[in-house]
């Protein structure tokens, strides 16, 4: 199939081309993981587990008939898509990508597929991924889906109880066709324009399944990402593994994924969120290498954000209402990391991300192959910019005493003619 050939690196050519510049320019994304395993919050049938709990039922063994008589007390009573999506633009995020199925098989939207799902399984009777698609599209937000394609506990053929499951007896040929793809084409007909499908965990699917998923959700919305994990080395843009960040610039359309806790499901005793300062950084180091940080929220079965969440993705926020320019449409940095932090470039500016000032205020810039024309705080300008001076290729700026911001001071150097590519992976 010729359409199956758009390998992600080649098709989004530095990570600018037409169809793939909404999502390098995004840089940041909010992951949501919701489904009956938040009503749970990692307790089960009497049993705690931590970390993971969309796996709950994998790891409990619940049977499949019980995970789904258990799922029927999900009732997220307090769920508001637009006060949601609220947190999510004053969180900085571009795009929203929810779980519309996990491995659970149970569908978070109204499904003719399969009974297994919100509006029929559970006493909510509604579909919350038609109102988020709503607020979405009034506030201007990307949203993408999440889908489960591979594995099913739910279906015999997706893999069932696989504890005690006989992968010969899988006819996962027979569950693509009754059950993935065709609810993957209501979710491309049902929602409105979306901007990704997130595949996941593609497992031994052949390389005609994967180019089949691709090409589906392609013909129904050729505007419409498809993530790497639809497998066999196809997809639209990159990602990495779980909780992974590479090891230098990546060229490309890419994306790093993580949990904001310890979980991507939420979980009523892990508290173990990333501060603010930890999150800015890790969005900075992402964005210096060329990539999108996709950070996970676990709403939980009330419908609610935990607070710490909405907290700290607000808090991040604030920070990028002031230093925005310095992340969104960035490419990777021209400089490579420093001891004092990393850098994000666009034509003409160069933006030196400060985690740790050094000790005599000099920050040196070395490898510096432009000319400097000022320098200056980006958050908190002053009127005559901050001393600098160039030896050959080296620069060095002269810092304030006190640098504004503790997690991370953006300094905008503005030159011209130009920096030299830096070495990719
Ligand atoms: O949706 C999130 C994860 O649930 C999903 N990908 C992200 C985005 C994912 N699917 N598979 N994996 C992650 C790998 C999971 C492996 C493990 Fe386990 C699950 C390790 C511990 C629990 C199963 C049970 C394998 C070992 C024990």
């Amino acid at each position: 199939a010729q359409e199956a050939a758009t390998l992600w690196g080649k098709e989004a050519e530095a990570g600018k081309s037409e169809k793939t510049k909404w999502f390098t320019d995004a840089k940041f994304g909010l992951f949501l993981h919701w489904g009956p395993y938040a009503y749970f919050g990692g307790d089960i049938r009497g049993k705690r587990y931590y970390g993971i709990t969309e796996w709950i039922q994998h790891r409990d063994k619940t049977p499949a008939a019980e995970y789904a008589r258990l799922a029927g007390g999900f009732n997220p009573v307090e769920f508001n898509a637009e006060e949601w999506v609220e947190i999510a633009k004053a969180s900085g995020v571009k795009y929203i990508v929810l779980t519309s199925k996990h491995h659970d098989g149970f569908a978070m939207f109204d499904s003719k597929v399969s009974d297994f799902d919100i509006v029929d399984a559970t006493p909510y009777k509604k579909d919350p991924v038609k109102a988020l698609a709503a607020a979405c599209k009034k506030a201007g937000i990307k949203l993408g889906f999440y889908y489960s394609q591979f594995q099913d506990w739910h279906e015999p053929n997706g893999g069932g109880n696989s504890w005690d499951f006989d992968p010969k007896k899988k006819d996962y040929s027979a569950y693509y066709r009754t059950k993935s793809l065709p609810q993957i084409t209501e979710l491309l007909t049902n929602y409105g324009d979306l901007g990704i499908i997130w595949f996941d965990t593609p497992g031994n699917m052949s390389k005609e399944e994967s180019a089949e998923f691709l090409q589906k959700v392609h013909q129904l919305q050729p505007g419409c990402l498809v993530s790497s994990r639809v497998g066999n080395g196809l997809g639209d843009f990159k990602d990495f593994g779980d909780g992974e960040v590479p090891p230098g610039v990546v060229k490309g359309a890419w994306e790093a994924i993580f949990t904001h806790n310890d979980s991507w499901g939420y979980s009523a005793f892990d508290q173990n969120f990333k501060t603010p300062k930890e999150m800015i950084r890790l969005l900075a180091e992402v964005a210096s290498k060329g990539g999108n940080l996709m950070m996970n929220i676990g709403p939980m079965g009330s419908g609610k954000f935990p607070d710490m969440s909405e907290k700290y993705f607000r808090a991040t926020g604030a920070w990028l209402k002031r230093n925005g320019e310095a992340i969104y449409g960035t490419t990777y940095g021209a400089i490579p990391p420093q001891p004092w932090g990393v850098t994000t470039t666009r034509p003409g500016k160069l933006y030196l991300h400060i985690f740790e000032a050094p000790k005599n205020g000099r920050l040196l810039v070395p490898g510096f192959t432009a000319t400097a024309v000022k320098a200056n705080l980006l958050a908190l300008p002053s009127a005559n910019g901050l001393r600098f001076e160039q030896r050959g290729n080296d620069m060095v700026i002269q810092l304030p005493a006190h640098l504004p911001d503790d997690r991370n001071t953006v300094v905008v150097l503005d030159y011209k003619g130009t920096l030299g590519e830096p070495a990719a992976l």
